[in-house]
């Protein structure tokens, strides 16, 4: 057995974020969590998707009134510094979601990954934009963050950091198996996000329970396929009448669920994670240099959506 390296991860779920809730109530929220995270020897603790606001894009509005109540223009800022502040006294880091205003005009689904100084290390924008841009006027809610979101811009980065390597994403980025193998062929151990899902689907009549079942079945294959540790934080419960799946888990490079949320409001689950067990699975099931064949793989990168099936090889 290789030598085991630990590192405590925390994933806080969050309970619901109403319209009314200020972001420096948020704030205090995620302040507690992390030091409660902190007392139970997490090194790093995973927030939401969004963290700082309600799930705004389920409301039609115009980009200008979204940027006005929901954006953050600048990353630190007065009404976050608090948790950088909690973070560096805690000599814990953290993964943070938020949607991003650049100075440019831009406007991103965005995380960062804050280092135990409090010195953000890395940044990512979402690239799997789910939804639609149109008012769909006779749906219950909208799913506007092709509206609202520009498609990420800095591709899917993996970061030196905790003394291993971790890669980011957000929400939908989990359900794509190319999120996953992208952070993988980089040698990440450990993959972060955060996400608001919500139960109910606009587009069809889809059995509420198969959001959480794709949800988990996604992040379990993710982990064992790419021999990564996953921890995923949910913001969830009714917001303002409107729910998300909860279901926050942390996933050892087994697919095994090893820690889970059973609250739908804001709870910490921690988990003292080996890293060692990333190289059982590379060294041998998922050695990439040594099984994998990407003059096969092709089509993966060449075509958008799916198209007639390629021609068939003479033999
Ligand atoms: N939310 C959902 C998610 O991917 C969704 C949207 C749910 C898309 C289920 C497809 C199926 O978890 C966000 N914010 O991406």
């Amino acid at each position: 057995m290789s030598n085991s390296r630990h590192l405590g991860i925390a994933v806080a779920q969050m309970g619901p974020v109403h319209l009314n809730d200020s972001r420096a109530a948020v704030v205090k929220r995620l302040v507690e969590m992390l030091n409660e995270a902190a007392s139970r020897g997490a090194k790093l603790v995973v927030f939401p998707e969004l963290a700082l606001t309600t799930f705004f894009p389920r409301y039609w509005m115009t980009e200008e009134e979204a940027v006005e109540r929901f954006f953050e223009r600048s990353m630190p800022n007065k009404d976050v510094q608090p948790l950088f502040d909690a973070a560096k006294a805690r000599g814990v880091g953290f993964y943070l979601g938020y949607a991003e205003l650049t100075p440019s005009g831009e406007r991103f689904n965005t995380s960062i990954l804050v280092d135990a100084n409090a010195n953000i290390i890395g940044k990512y924008r979402k690239i799997h934009l789910p939804g639609h841009s149109d008012h769909k006027v006779d749906a219950p809610f909208q799913h506007l963050e092709k509206k609202f979101f520009e498609v990420g811009d800095v591709g899917i980065p993996v970061f030196e950091a905790f003394d291993t390597r971790v890669g980011m994403c957000l929400c939908n980025d989990r359900r794509w198996p190319e999120t996953w193998r992208v952070m993988s062929l980089q040698s990440a151990e450990v993959g972060v996000l955060g996400y608001n899902t919500p139960s109910v689907n606009i587009h069809w009549n889809e059995p509420v329970h198969l959001r959480m079942s794709t949800h988990l079945v996604s992040l379990q294959a993710s982990a064992y396929q790419n021999a990564m540790w996953i921890a995923a934080a949910a913001k969830c419960g009714s917001e303002d009448g409107h729910h998300m799946i909860g279901g926050s888990v942390i996933v050892a490079p087994t697919g095994e669920i090893v820690a889970r949320a059973i609250s739908e409001d804001d709870e910490v689950i921690v988990t003292s994670a080996d890293l060692s067990w990333v190289e059982n699975f590379r060294n041998h099931v998922f050695n990439f240099a040594k099984h994998r064949r990407p003059e096969h793989y092709k089509i993966i990168v060449e075509r958008t959506g799916a198209g007639e099936p390629l021609p068939i090889p003479k033999i």
